[in-house]
């Protein structure tokens, strides 16, 4: 099974991305977690992502692209994956269609939807090194006005599911199983 998880930031995809993989034994892919990694690294890629993550903005397609396409071809992704926090523009939905070979089809986009509030809350306690007020305000507008672009677009495509994400964690990840029937 194939899965994208997607939300505004904040929202619980990286949370409820592990507790999927973990039932279904397939593989976590968090471009978050990998762009992080990256800048520990001290890497070139690293460099130019931890600039533009530090304000809260989108690293660039064409980065972000790349990384998934050389991750995605690993045997461990053969018998599927769990997408978190990817794609979050038009042109990475559009790049990701075209490197899925035939039999990597994506069947399911859960949306996990949390107003606002809540997220600030949730962000200001975790509180990763993005997570200042000014940081997550600009998120958000990425988030509004590049990444919220691909509700129609997945609409379309008629794989988009809604979760509510304002329940307990355990109550999300029930709703989860229900719509993809684990
Ligand atoms: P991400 O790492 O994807 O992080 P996120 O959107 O903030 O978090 P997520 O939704 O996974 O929330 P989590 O489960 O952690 O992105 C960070 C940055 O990387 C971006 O701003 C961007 O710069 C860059 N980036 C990543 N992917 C990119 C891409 N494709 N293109 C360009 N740039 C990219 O949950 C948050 C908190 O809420 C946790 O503390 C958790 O415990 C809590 N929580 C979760 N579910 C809860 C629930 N149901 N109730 C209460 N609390 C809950």
């Amino acid at each position: 099974m194939n899965i994208i998880l997607f939300g505004p930031p904040g929202s619980g995809k990286g949370t409820q991305a592990i507790k999927i993989c973990e039932n279904l034994s397939i593989t976590h892919l968090s471009t978050g977690d990998i762009l992080r990694e990256a800048v520990e690294s001290g890497s070139e890629v690293g460099k130019k992502a931890k600039e533009i993550m530090d304000k809260g903005g989108l690293v660039s397609d064409e980065i972000v692209l790349s990384i998934v396409k050389e991750r995605i071809a690993y045997n461990d992704c053969k018998n599927g994956f769990v997408l978190d926090g990817f794609p979050r523009t038009i042109n990475q939905a559009v790049g990701l269609e075209s490197l899925l070979s035939a039999t990597q089809k994506i069947q399911y986009v859960l949306r996990i939807i949390v107003d606002e509030e809540n997220i600030i809350k949730r962000l200001i306690d975790r509180g990763r090194s993005d997570d200042k007020p000014e940081i997550i305000k600009n998120r958000f507008k990425s988030y509004n006005s590049q990444t919220q672009p691909l509700v129609p677009f997945y609409e379309e495509r008629k794989i988009l599911f809604n979760i509510d994400g304002m329940q307990e964690i355990e109550k999300v990840f029930d709703d989860i199983k229900n719509v993809i029937g684990i």
